[in-house]
């Protein structure tokens, strides 16, 4: 195509998409005005191109989730050969599939040894959704039919449906459509640098896990069903707990006779540096939702890890579990997820990750910290976030109406790089595959996003 018709091009799909697609998170006034949305349309390693082709490298693995990067035949090839073979059937009244009991015990065998029944849905917010009626049916069978409250975090993201969206902790969210819904309750998030005042990180860690403590305390154990929280908070800005929160919420769920859930959808799959972030955290689980990684995004595919306790319970009283979607362990789906961990195993991406990319990206990010914007970097694995802030020695974040990470996400987008702004902190999770050189050129890109922010905001 000429310069003329790719111009063209881009101009009817923007103006299409204006007219007949409803987007997911968008303010639709704001696009309308802008002339309708980027249009992306090519993708390879960790690098997209959207209709005026516009390279950018993907700091966001899509949405947390191309783990593998862009580009793999094998995933393709994988998918196409299911197709041909079977392209569905499904997983309901007493029937499954090679694929999808394959992937079961491949995931399986990634998680610890209590953790062994896996059970698919098709995105995270199913997972979540699936798991609240789990637990409450787990818990009436059980005969202790009052635990039915799920303690969540302010600021956290569990996902958009009615339940998961209630789980979530994101004022935002719960404004629109009347959440949360009735038995949902939200706590402090170990967030540190917002919310830690004069603390030490470790005492801010004890702090917040035991806010935990006294909401189980204020409504009764005997009320409360489970505590759901992400090992790193994702959507929320990559928030890391100090070291001291996690083995306290083991102990605090534990004492309780609380569940935990360990929300493993942007966490799983590598991206700490462990197969899951419990692991490298050290979180003692009984439920664990999972979704992205698991088929690095090439096909929609979430799943739901049940401990041995509970499956028992399930089995021996529970009768038929009434509950399932039509694409519950889609075999195609399945198939690419399992290829996918393969991928991961033979190129040893979840060791790179722990070994390499983790410490790597951690001091490339540090070197940003000379700017007087950058009010601290952090990350874990390849979880990283970058705090834009007014006043760096106290912490003073600008007041919202200046919009420093709105206006810092857009220069990056200018400039060729595909970061997140959570408030005013950027957050990115590139692919597992993202060599040194492009580490490099994220942080120069990233540097000078903020240094043209910086001249922005201060007049
Ligand atoms: N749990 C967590 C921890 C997530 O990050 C979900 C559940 C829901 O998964 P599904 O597959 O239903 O989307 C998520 C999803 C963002 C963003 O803006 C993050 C997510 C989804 C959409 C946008 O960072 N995370």
């Amino acid at each position: 195509m000429n310069e003329h018709s790719q111009a063209n091009y881009t101009h009817a799909l923007r103006t299409t998409a204006l007219e007949h697609h409803f987007p997911p998170f968008t303010d639709h006034k704001q696009i309308e005005e802008e002339g309708g949305p980027r249009i992306i349309e090519k993708s390879e390693g960790c690098f997209l191109w959207d209709t005026d082709g516009k390279r950018y490298l993907d700091g966001m693995a899509g949405l947390w989730c191309v783990n593998v990067g862009y580009g793999r035949d094998r995933l393709a090839e994988t998918a196409y050969k299911q197709m041909k073979e079977l392209p569905y059937y499904n997983t309901f009244f007493k029937t499954a599939t090679p694929p999808a009991v394959l992937l079961a015990e491949a995931v399986a065998g990634l998680l610890p040894d209590h953790l062994n029944q896996i059970h698919f849905v098709n995105s995270g917010s199913e997972a979540n959704d699936t798991i609240v009626r789990l637990v409450r049916h787990y818990h009436n069978l059980i005969g202790k039919p009052g635990k039915k409250v799920f303690i969540s975090r302010e600021n956290a993201y569990h996902g958009s449906t009615m339940a998961s969206a209630s789980l979530g902790g994101m004022s935002h969210m719960h404004s629109q459509g009347d959440l949360p819904l009735p038995g949902f309750v939200h706590v402090k998030q170990p967030y540190w640098f917002a919310e830690g005042g004069d603390m030490t990180p470790e005492e801010f860690g004890i702090v917040a896990a035991r806010s935990v403590e006294e909401k189980i305390l204020e409504l009764g154990a005997d009320n409360v069903a489970a505590f759901i929280g992400e090992p790193v908070q994702g959507a929320g800005g990559v928030i890391i707990p100090p070291d001291t929160y996690w083995p306290e919420i083991n102990r605090i769920c534990k004492e309780h006779d609380v569940l935990l859930i360990a929300d493993e959808v942007i966490c799983g799959f590598g991206r700490t540096g462990s197969w899951f972030g419990l692991q490298t955290l050290g979180i003692e689980a009984d439920i664990v939702p999972m979704a992205k990684g698991l088929s690095s995004g090439y096909l929609p595919i979430g799943a739901v890890a049940v401990s041995d306790q509970i499956t028992e319970v399930l089995r021996e009283q529970g009768g038929e579990f009434a509950h399932g979607m039509t694409y519950s362990g889609h075999p195609v789906a399945c198939a690419v997820a399992l290829e996918n961990i393969a991928i991961m195993k033979e190129e040893g991406l979840v060791d790179r990750v722990r070994d390499d990319l983790g410490a790597y990206l951690n001091s490339a990010l540090a070197t940003l910290s000379d700017l007087p914007m950058v009010g601290e970097t952090r990350s874990l694995g390849l979880l990283g976030a970058i705090e834009l802030v007014e006043d760096k020695a106290t912490r003073r974040k600008f007041d919202a109406s200046v919009g420093a990470g709105r206006k810092c996400r857009d220069h990056c987008f200018d400039i060729g790089l595909i970061i997140r702004a959570c408030g005013d902190t950027l957050v990115m999770s590139p692919p597992l595959t993202i060599t040194h050189e492009e580490i490099d050129e994220l942080v120069a890109m990233a540097r000078t996003a903020i240094e043209r922010t910086m001249s922005e905001v201060s007049g």
